[in-house]
């Protein structure tokens, strides 16, 4: 078997990269480890950034999540017994978010991928890359080998591809946080229009949503934290306390159809590059999940190697593969410091810390009165534009 790029990992990353190369002309296979039915149900993220969204919309798959997605002009940080809205409309006019399932968004791409008779194998068992610093890399899975000129690591956090680099080429910056999120998602009517973000003695609490009758809530836990110990009720508890802080809010409660913990921490490996292999999206770095960034960093990064791949296809010029990290990389730090950010401004960290108490209550007090300050995390949030040309 042959193709021109071979793709490890049917995510976000691995599926948009492949659509976006189908639509240059770029033969792809991409060879997943987990069931089709499993990686469309797998609940993640659900903000897309306006360049995100862009983005699928360019592409010919935001057909959907024109529809169904939700449109978002701001946010509310709350805290201090009182909400504050960042006002998208005002201070970065134009550009929004929408909200919309990170498994839409995979469900949509591999219908799109499936359609005109693209390659995508799920189920595919052990596999290995080699010769990733030769010009005719392979890969091999199941008893099979499938040869190709450029290999796509876009396998996640925990995949092959990164470890396949050999030791000492990588550079691995990262941070642990001293706590996780708990992820419920919950069939009831979201309780407010917008996003709450909400600090607080008990710690962190966030309410989204997925639609109009779906409703998704993080709250901030102890690392490890066992699921068996949140049972429903304990959930709506919490959520309420941490939530129905101003006057007037009330918390609408409903079925638990899933929950889960979420460890958090921040990762990146430099160069995203090693020979013929390009790691793109989770597989490269991680970002907590407070600043909505993981998604659309993975996009990021697609686009950046979807261009690198589509001149080095048409002509054999290397000079855009060659500068992919580097061009990738000036994103995702700023994403990596607003993760950072985001969550430090948020979470509870060391109760005893109350030196750190009042830095965080002077950052949101500042944020939430000035409008440079405001605009600074409006922009961030929303996506900055991406690079020329890329
Ligand atoms: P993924 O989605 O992890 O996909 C990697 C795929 O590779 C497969 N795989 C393998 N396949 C073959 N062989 C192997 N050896 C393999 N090992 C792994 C996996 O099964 C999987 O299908 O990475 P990708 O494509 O880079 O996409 C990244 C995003 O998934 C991630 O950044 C976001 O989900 C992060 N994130 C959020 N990002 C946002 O932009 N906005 C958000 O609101 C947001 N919220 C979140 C999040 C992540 C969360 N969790 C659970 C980590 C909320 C949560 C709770
Ligand atoms: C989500 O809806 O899953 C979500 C929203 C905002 C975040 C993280 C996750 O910062």
């Amino acid at each position: 078997m042959r193709t021109q790029v071979a793709i490890i990992g049917a995510g976000p990353a691995g599926l948009l990269l492949s659509h976006l190369l189908h639509l240059r002309g770029v033969e792809s296979v991409v060879l997943e480890r987990r069931s089709r039915a499993y990686v469309e149900q797998r609940v993640r993220a659900g903000v897309l950034e306006q360049g995100t969204v862009d983005t699928l919309v360019a592409a010919g798959v935001g057909g959907r999540m024109s529809r169904e997605g939700l449109p978002h002009h701001g946010i509310e940080l709350r805290y201090g017994g009182r909400g504050h809205r960042i006002a998208f409309e005002k201070l970065v006019p134009g550009r929004s978010i929408t909200v919309y399932g990170q498994q839409e968004v995979v469900k949509d791409l591999i219908a799109a991928r499936l359609d005109p008779g693209g390659d995508v194998r799920f189920e595919v068992d052990d596999v290995a890359l080699h010769d990733i610093a030769a010009d005719r890399p392979y890969v091999t899975f199941g008893g099979e080998r499938l040869d190709c000129d450029v290999i796509a690591g876009c396998d996640g956090f925990h995949g092959v591809s990164r470890p396949s680099i050999p030791d000492g080429v990588l550079t691995e910056f990262r941070r642990d946080y001293p706590f996780a999120w708990l992820g419920v998602l919950a069939r009831v009517k979201p309780s407010a229009e917008e996003l709450i973000y909400a600090r607080g003695e008990r710690g962190f609490a966030l309410h989204s949503m997925r639609s109009p009758e779906i409703s998704r809530f993080y709250l901030q836990v102890p690392p490890d934290e066992d699921v068996a110990e949140w049972p429903d009720d304990r959930i709506w508890a919490e959520l309420k306390a941490r939530l129905e802080t101003v006057p007037g809010f009330r918390l609408a409660t409903g079925e638990i159809i899933e929950k889960a913990v979420t460890p958090m921490r921040s990762f990146v490996a430099e160069p995203m590059q090693y020979g013929r292999l390009f790691l793109a999206g989770d597989s490269a770095h991680i970002v907590p999940p407070t600043g909505a960034k993981g998604l659309n960093l993975a996009v990021a990064d697609v686009r950046v190697l979807t261009a690198a791949l589509a001149a080095f296809f048409a002509d054999g010029s290397p000079e855009l593969l060659d500068r992919y990290s580097a061009a990738c990389l000036t994103r995702v730090w700023r994403a990596q410091h607003f993760s950072w950010w985001m969550t430090t401004l948020l979470h509870t960290f060391d109760s005893d810390d109350a030196y750190g108490g009042r830095l965080q209550t002077s950052y949101l007090d500042y944020v939430t009165s000035s409008e440079a300050a405001a605009t600074t995390l409006a922009e961030n949030y929303v996506g900055l534009p991406y690079e020329e040309g890329m």
